[in-house]
């Protein structure tokens, strides 16, 4: 017997596959009649180097998109790169080369990676984000956007970094301060450019919730972030002294108007403009605000905050009860962003604005009832009573239920001309300026007579200066000397050019449809929407929701022929691959390529000293517990790479890398081998046989082909693998039978065809050896015999007493006396039921022997 290299055997299958040219997508009209599958994986940002994570990524993707071909249908599986963004920046600064130069040189060394990994990739549609190419097809679309409205310009909080003099993106912030500064950040307003991702908000919220080839997570965490309330905007009319300019009162939006009775104060926003006013008026307050400020404006750390409260001295009237009065007062936790950016407060119903009232000495009325609760003795304490219940202590509203009150209040506030109802969304517009130099220029001039000029689209696209510097901070376009300075499109004088640039996010958030066509709409309809999407769960909100709303964007400016506006049909979110972390005795982090197992105990190898091991975790740099795609693939093979990675858990869950597991899998396509080399080396092999033995593995052959493509199509590559596994099991062990041979050659033809999607490379070798000629990548998937896959057996539980005693395999027709008397002989059974009396049996066909002695 020969053993499989392969080492030399990958490069080989893979240059056939380039020489052939086997993965370019083929045009629609050459693949009449098959129905298509756009298989895509999120594709990567080029740091440089490959990791786990991105093997297990693409190697699931590579399953579906093998397996769709074998199974007739014209694929596209693209890829291209992810390439603007502040790494590149960073690089720049701290190693003085261009951001160009190192983004392509990591895609060079990144591709040679991905290449060895044997994926059916089309890389004819290859492209950067950052080729001028498609960031001048992404200002196309934006000037595109702007005209139709859904693109504009707003004031809008930046973090500045005081020191060095510029704005600061999230990920430069650290735990509030600049990166490389180390002051703390102030918040500064600047005019940005934003996309009206809020004109989709009640499309987006609908529809995610029809995709259902969607984890359910990831469409409960959209829903959530786009967030619908619905509730009642109503203004409280102040009745004591009137601020000017805010004459009829302060506006406020409720979810809860059934709790107005319970209303005992209102509260501003820091930021609202009538605490702007007070607060031009009032040192204190604007103390206050300068204290509000340093939380920071994320909602988790205004959520996190204590409770900060001003009282403005302010009162307004109770809209039902006449006389009753209630303070105005400004609170930290009221951000601006949301409704109206000032509430009422019902402490007893609500936990934030009872840790207000409890601090500040508030009113704390209860209104609604819970269940059962006597109404003289309920009171709340420091919880808050958010469940269900009837009104009470609320005149008109009084026993209703709390969506009735909700409605009756929200009546009654309409017909006074107080209010009326609303919904909200928590949905913000999205921020797209950023302040930094590699990513796509914002395609605009500045005029000072024409105002905003879009850049004609012959002068695209607006490509990015090479001469710039990054030995100082801020944004190196604004200071390029002459970058900027250009003629207004328009009247021709002298204007200046936008120096923001988009956030990255815009750039990822249209590249399927470039992949699916440079610009040909036909073309995008025929490919879109993307069949399978898959990638990590990290990008189940931003990522998704704004390629979501680029669809429809789209759609709505003629770029794109998709009526329902999804861009993803199918979407699949991995698990991570982890690893054992490793500390030396002096508590450093060991890799673990440095240590070694003997006898279970692991020990460090170039001391040999006994080493801690850690908690299994996602492979990171900081734990040095990753292992190198390259170094595994020089070791065992790509196949045993993807196959390992594949194989030990469910794809949505975590799997853990380990050395064993990895020798395990590289024996295993040993075992293959040798299986398939066992086979005579001349054909054609005989006919299966019809003896039993032949009849059997026959059986299992086509059983396994059924599994297996089933559990691929369900995304249960672990139970395929497992399949596979048993089903090697079940050839290897008619061997040395002779009269085997055609069941055995049936199997083996089979297996090749199955190994296809997970072992490729193994899979042509395989094949091969099988005396074929062609590719088995381009083969089809193997046919089926539908009565060698139906059992005629079936296996039932056989219970004493309601106690599992043993199973039974009988034929599926067989009688029900029958099957009772053949439980009852089992040695197992007749022991429990020797001496005894049988009071009664039960036999559920197809399940169950249950046997009632006494
Ligand atoms: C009175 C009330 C009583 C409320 C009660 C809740 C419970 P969602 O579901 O997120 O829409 N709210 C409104 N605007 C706010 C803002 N700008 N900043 C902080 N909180 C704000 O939440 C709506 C509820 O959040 C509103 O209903 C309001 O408090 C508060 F027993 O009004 B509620
Ligand atoms: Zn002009």
């Amino acid at each position: 017997a020969t053993r499989y290299d392969p080492q030399s055997a990958e490069p080989r299958w893979r240059d056939a596959w380039e020489k052939a040219d086997i993965f370019r997508t083929k045009a629609p009209k050459d693949a009449p009649g098959a129905p298509k599958a756009f298989v895509l994986e999120m594709f990567p940002y080029p740091s440089g180097r490959l990791h786990m994570g991105h093997v297990r990524n693409y190697a699931m993707g590579d399953v579906v998109a093998r397996h769709k071909r074998a199974k007739g249908y014209n694929v596209l599986h693209p890829m291209g790169w992810d390439a603007f963004g502040m790494p590149a920046e960073n690089a720049a600064m701290e190693r003085k080369v261009h951001p160009g130069k190192w983004t392509y040189a990591n895609i060079e060394s990144m591709k040679a990676q991905f290449r060895k990994l044997g994926l059916s990739l089309d890389w004819s549609r290859e492209f950067a984000t950052c080729d001028p190419d498609y960031y001048g097809a992404q200002q196309a679309l934006f000037l595109k956007l702007m005209d139709k409205g859904l693109v504009y310009r707003k004031a809008s909080k930046v973090n500045w970094d005081p020191v060095d003099n510029t704005v600061l993106a999230n990920e430069q912030v650290i735990d509030g301060r600049g990166w490389r500064s180390g002051a703390p950040v102030e918040q500064r307003e600047l005019t940005q450019w934003f996309f009206k991702i809020t004109a989709y908000a009640d499309d987006l919220l609908e529809a995610v919730q029809k995709l259902e080839r969607w984890p359910e997570k990831v469409r409960t965490m959209q829903a959530n972030w786009i967030g619908r309330s619905e509730g009642l905007e109503m203004t409280f009319a102040f009745d004591g002294e009137r601020p000017a300019g805010f004459e009829d009162g302060i506006s406020v939006f409720t979810t809860r108007p059934d709790t107005l009775f319970g209303a005992s104060f209102v509260a501003l926003s820091p930021d609202h403009p009538l605490t702007l006013q007070l607060a031009e008026k009032s040192d204190a307050l604007q103390a206050f605000r300068a204290k509000c400020a340093q939380i920071g404006t994320s909602e988790e750390a205004i959520e996190k905050a204590e409770k900060l409260g001003f009282d403005t001295g302010l009162t307004v009237a109770h809209p039902f009860e006449p006389g009753r009065t209630v303070p105005v007062w400004v609170a930290n936790f009221v951000l601006m962003g949301y409704g109206t950016g000032a509430i009422f407060g019902c402490p007893a119903h609500d936990q934030r604005d009872l840790d207000f009232a409890r601090k500040f000495g508030l009113d704390v009325f209860p209104v609604v009832l819970p269940p059962g609760a006597d109404a003289a003795a309920f009171e709340v304490g420091i919880e808050a009573y958010t469940g269900p219940g009837h009104i009470y202590k609320s005149g008109f509203l009084d026993g209703l239920s709390i969506d009735d009150a909700k409605r009756a209040a929200i009546a009654k506030i309409e017909a006074a001309g107080q209010g009326e109802g609303k919904v909200n969304y928590r949905l913000r517009d999205w921020g797209v300026s950023r302040q930094r130099y590699w990513g796509c220029p914002i395609p605009v001039v500045h005029c000072e007579d024409c105002g905003v000029v879009g850049v004609p689209a012959a002068d695209l696209p607006v490509r990015l200066p090479e001469d710039v510097t990054f030995d100082v901070p801020g944004n190196p376009l604004d200071r390029h000397p002459d970058w900027k300075h250009v003629d207004c499109p328009k009247c021709g004088k002298p204007a200046r050019r936008e120096t923001d640039t988009l956030d990255t996010f815009v750039d990822s958030s249209w590249y399927y449809a470039r992949f699916a066509s440079v610009s040909d709409p036909e073309e995008r309809a025929y490919w879109l929407p993307v069949d399978q999407y898959i990638g990590g769960v990290e990008h189940a909100v931003l990522h998704l929701l704004y390629s979501r709303f680029f669809s429809r964007a789209m759609r709505d400016v003629g770029e794109l022929d998709l009526p329902s506006g999804e861009p993803f049909a199918g979407l699949f979110t991995q698990g991570m691959v982890t690893h054992e972390t490793y500390r030396s005795e002096g508590g450093t982090w060991l890799e673990p390529s440095a240590v070694e197992r003997k006898d279970g105990q692991v020990f460090e190898i170039a001391t040999g000293k006994p080493v801690k091991v850690g908690a299994i975790e996602k492979m990171s740099k900081s734990k040095k517990n990753t292992v190198d795609p390259d170094a595994i693939v020089a070791t065992y093979g790509a196949d045993v790479a993807r196959w390992f990675v594949l194989s030990d858990s469910p794809p949505e869950r975590d799997v853990e890398w380990t050395q064993s597991g990895a020798e395990g899998a590289a024996r295993f396509v040993q075992r293959v081998w040798s299986f398939v080399d066992s086979l005579p080396e001349t054909g054609p092999f005989p006919a299966p046989g019809s003896d039993d033995v032949s009849t059997a593995l026959r059986k299992s052959n086509h059983k396994a082909v059924a599994a297996i493509d089933r559990a691929i199509e369900e995304f249960r590559f672990n139970s395929a693998i497992a399949t596979i596994h048993e089903w090697v099991n079940a050839l290897k062990k008619t061997e040395s039978d002779p009269a085997t041979l055609g069941a055995r050659a049936e199997g083996a033809d089979m297996l090749a065809r199955c190994l296809v999607p997970f072992m490729p490379h193994l899979a042509e070798a395989c094949w091969e050896r099988l005396g074929q000629t062609s590719l088995v990548s381009q083969a089809m998937w193997p046919k089926i015999d539908a009565s060698l896959v139906v059992d005629d057996t079936v296996t039932l539980a056989v219970q004493v007493n309601g106690k599992r005693r043993a199973e039974i395999t009988v034929a599926k027709d067989m009688a029900p006396d029958a099957v009772e008397a053949a439980a009852k002989a089992l040695p197992d059974v007749a022991s429990f039921i020797a001496g005894k009396s049988v009071k009664k049996t039960i036999v559920v066909p197809g399940r169950i022997v249950n046997i009632v002695v006494a």
